[in-house]
């Protein structure tokens, strides 16, 4: 067992070929094919991926119906066995596959393990729930008649993931849908190849060990727009999973529609936290730092706008601007670091062009320069950016995928929530008080108007056990816990007449 400081200068290659094989990812995946894979922590390409393109997608989806077939009449309690042991491989590589994630998504070692327990708990979550696919009975008008509901499998489900969570997303939509009966195609960020890969090595092993899984139950492809495309378009694919950027999800909801599909968005978030006068500012400023800079400010749930009360203003921003000019900046592996890499140069310059924008619109901006990192030139490390702003200017409604807090003044709290709601976005939202009124309001029907409302918490690190997801144009699906295994199965109303007569509803007669 080495420290995370002794490996935090190890060839990034070197690890990533020692993972993939303690993974038992063949070789042939990620060795010798024709896409380049980048380590964010150094910019060195670290695999050659083989891809996948447009044209194997069709018959993928074959062999995916295939096993639809086959596994929809497997009893749902058994399917769950295949996801305990899927969380069993998950458990017993946590390791591997959590410094795979930082390898890879530049995330600290431990988020990289945070990802891989949270695949560990919706497996925990799906196999319970394998139990409980349950419908409603109800109650019929017509004598000797009873109505019900029945939930079946419903098909392939395609899962288009994004590299800032390149295996947890997926792993709550497969989850829930292997428990539902369905087969799976994953289409990962082209940017997170690795991770997919050894993902798809473990539940391999999950199901040899299971030994009556059909062949084709989960299939990876690798590729571009085009096999993301590909999935979008097929009408044999009911229903399509999307996690990423609200241009993409515009583009699958779109073409899902148009065929009579069923698309679950998870797109972009633009996530705010209201600090009241009563706020306990020592944990406020804890949860603040943790959820505008963690993850460099690269998950859907990152707080991105700060909304603090006059009153406190001046206490709070300040602290907060000394914590964004001490943070830890450096290398994921090392275990003093809390910023790692912006995923590529493009990050980057987003990042930047977003920073000219508000100083354009007259922001003072605290930090937000590209920080060296020995090592590292081709590797794009920045300091967070606190960015404090009089109004909600057009760069402040639109989500950057970066660390940048966009810092408002209020003086109320109606105030706070008008800003708070007056973004595209709806996918997370906070507040910090003390006062009960106050948080009550923030979380009822002229509340927040996000999918996410928390009190006292920043908007980012959900559990597992909710709905995740959001509304507007962060796409109104729903993941994970709570009932969003409906969207994986469709349903049946069974209407039953065990009496002798045949009485219509309504009223009507027909009489031959
Ligand atoms: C994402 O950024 O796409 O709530 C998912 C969170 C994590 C999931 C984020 N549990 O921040």
């Amino acid at each position: 067992n080495r420290s995370a400081e002794g490996d935090a200068h190890r060839p990034v290659a070197q690890e990533v070929a020692e993972l993939m094989r303690a993974l038992g990812v063949p070789d042939a995946s990620w060795r010798g094919g024709a896409r380049q894979s980048r380590s964010p922590i150094t910019g060195e390409t670290v695999a050659h991926v083989a891809e996948a393109s447009a044209a194997h997608v069709a018959d993928a989806v074959t062999r995916s119906v295939d096993a639809f077939e086959a596994w929809r009449t497997v009893p749902a309690p058994r399917r769950g066995e295949l996801v305990r042991l899927l969380g069993e491989e998950l458990r017993a590589h946590k390791a591997e596959l959590g410094r795979l994630v930082t390898l890879e998504a530049g995330k600290v070692l431990s988020e990289g393990l945070g990802e891989v327990q949270e695949m560990i708990d919706i497996c925990d979550f799906a196999v319970g729930l394998s139990r409980q696919l349950y419908g409603l009975t109800i109650a019929s008008e017509r004598p000797g008649h009873r109505m019900m509901e029945t939930w079946h499998p419903v098909g392939p489900v395609a899962i288009i993931t994004a590299f800032n969570f390149p295996v947890a997303v997926w792993s709550w939509n497969a989850a829930l849908a292997l428990v539902c009966g369905n087969s799976l195609l994953w289409k990962p960020s082209e940017k997170t190849p690795l991770t997919a890969l050894a993902v798809q090595a473990l539940f391999e092993r999950a199901a040899a060990v299971f030994g009556t899984a059909p062949k084709g139950l989960s299939q990876l492809l690798i590729g571009g727009a085009d096999v993301g495309a590909a999935l979008t378009d097929d009408p044999r694919v009911p229903v399509v999973s999307a996690t990423g950027s609200t241009r993409m999800g515009r583009i699958v909801g779109e073409r899902v529609a148009r065929r009579f599909g069923r698309s679950i968005l998870e797109l972009g978030g633009n996530n705010a936290a209201i600090v009241c006068p009563s706020a306990d500012l020592d944990l406020a400023l804890r949860g603040i730092a943790f959820a505008a800079m963690g993850t460099a400010g690269q998950r859907c749930t990152s707080l991105r706008r700060l909304i603090v009360h006059e009153s406190v203003y001046d206490t709070l921003v300040p602290r907060l601007a000394k914590a964004y000019a001490s943070v830890s900046i450096g290398d994921p592996r090392a275990a003093a670091t809390l910023i790692g890499p912006l995923i590529d140069k493009d990050g980057f310059d987003n990042m930047q062009k977003a920073l000219e924008a508000a100083r354009a619109a007259g922001a003072r901006v605290h930090g937000g320069e590209r920080v060296d990192v020995a090592g590292a030139a081709d590797a794009y490390y920045v300091r967070p950016a606190l960015v404090e702003i009089d109004e909600q200017v057009e760069i402040v409604r639109h989500e950057t995928f970066a660390p940048i807090l966009y810092v408002l003044r209020c003086s109320g709290l109606p105030e706070a929530i008008k800003l708070q709601n007056g973004v595209p976005q709806g996918l997370s939202s906070s507040i910090f008080t003390n006062d009960m009124r106050e948080a009550e309001t923030f979380m009822s029907a002229e509340g927040s108007d996000c999918g996410i409302a928390n009190v006292n918490i920043g908007p980012s690190g959900a559990e597992i056990g909710g709905a995740f997801g959001g509304e507007k144009e962060t796409g109104g699906g729903r993941e994970a816990g709570s009932d969003a295994w409906k969207a994986y199965m469709r349903r049946a109303t069974n209407t039953i007449n065990y009496s002798r007569q045949l009485p219509l509803a309504q009223g009507v007669s027909f009489d031959i």
